[in-house]
């Protein structure tokens, strides 16, 4: 496959720097790059962008804004089954799912409190590569304990898909299955590490996504071991 085939996240409108750059997109994303089906196009892979020390910075925001905040069990819509992933969120909006469905609401489905706002550096991050005009609304916390899964789906409860979703992974790495704009569409999967960032927009913003499994002990960052994931998100149109 030529380096710039349909997955080359140089594509994704993200602010390009010199590909010396830690900070700029990797062209490679997957070892079996070869045998492995095109993506949509509009996804950027970060490796590395939080360094051990910006990480640790990271998640002592986390760790405060979970103390505001707690992390909540979402209820499948309709059958009430729980998640296994446990969630919170920061900024304007956050993303919850009950009984009722799924949605973004002001306030901690729990507490009844605001959720607690977004920290300077998912600002920084949401400024530096989302390249889309205004400010992200909300940033979804994914805590996965150990043995936790997230199935394939597709993040649509948004009312527009204009901004790109940018996701941070924090603590024990992940195996993370991206798939095309049909549920059926061909996958590959990909290793995810804490530090790395990914941005998906355009037609990538609509890509079947899920997280297979996570890597007990493979981080030292979470002292409890698992793995966070924010997810920096524009839920109303600008
Ligand atoms: C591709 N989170 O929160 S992050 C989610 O690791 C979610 O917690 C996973 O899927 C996690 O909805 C995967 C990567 C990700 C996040 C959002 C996306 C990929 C995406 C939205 C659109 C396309
Ligand atoms: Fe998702």
């Amino acid at each position: 496959m030529p380096a710039s085939s349909s997955n080359d996240p140089r594509r994704a409108g993200a602010p390009m720097s010199p590909p010396s750059d830690p900070l700029s997109p990797q062209v490679s994303l997957f070892q079996d790059s070869a045998a492995t089906p095109d993506l949509p196009e509009g996804f950027a892979y970060y490796p590395g962008y939080f360094d051990d020390k910006a990480q640790h910075m990271l998640l002592d925001e986390i760790r405060q804004i979970i103390a505001q905040a707690p992390l909540f069990t979402p209820l499948m819509p309709k059958t009430g089954q729980p998640f296994s992933v446990r969630m919170s969120n920061c900024g304007p909006l956050g993303w919850v799912s009950d009984r009722a469905g799924y949605r973004y609401q002001p306030q901690h489905p729990e507490t009844g409190s605001p959720w607690p706002l977004m920290p300077d550096p998912l600002t920084a991050l949401w400024e530096n590569v989302s390249g889309f005009s205004g400010p992200a609304e909300a940033c979804l916390i994914n805590y996965y304990a150990d043995g936790t899964r997230m199935g394939l789906h597709q993040d649509r409860d948004e009312e527009t898909f204009d901004a790109p979703v940018v996701s941070v992974s924090l603590g024990d790495e992940a195996v993370f299955r991206i798939g095309g704009l049909k549920r059926k569409d061909p996958t590959r999967s990909m290793r995810l590490k804490s530090g790395d960032v990914l941005v998906f927009g355009g037609p990538a913003r609509l890509a079947f996504h899920g997280i297979d499994r996570v890597i007990k002990g493979s981080s030292a960052l979470l002292k409890q071991g698992g793995r966070l994931n924010l997810t920096l998100r524009r839920v109303t149109a600008l």
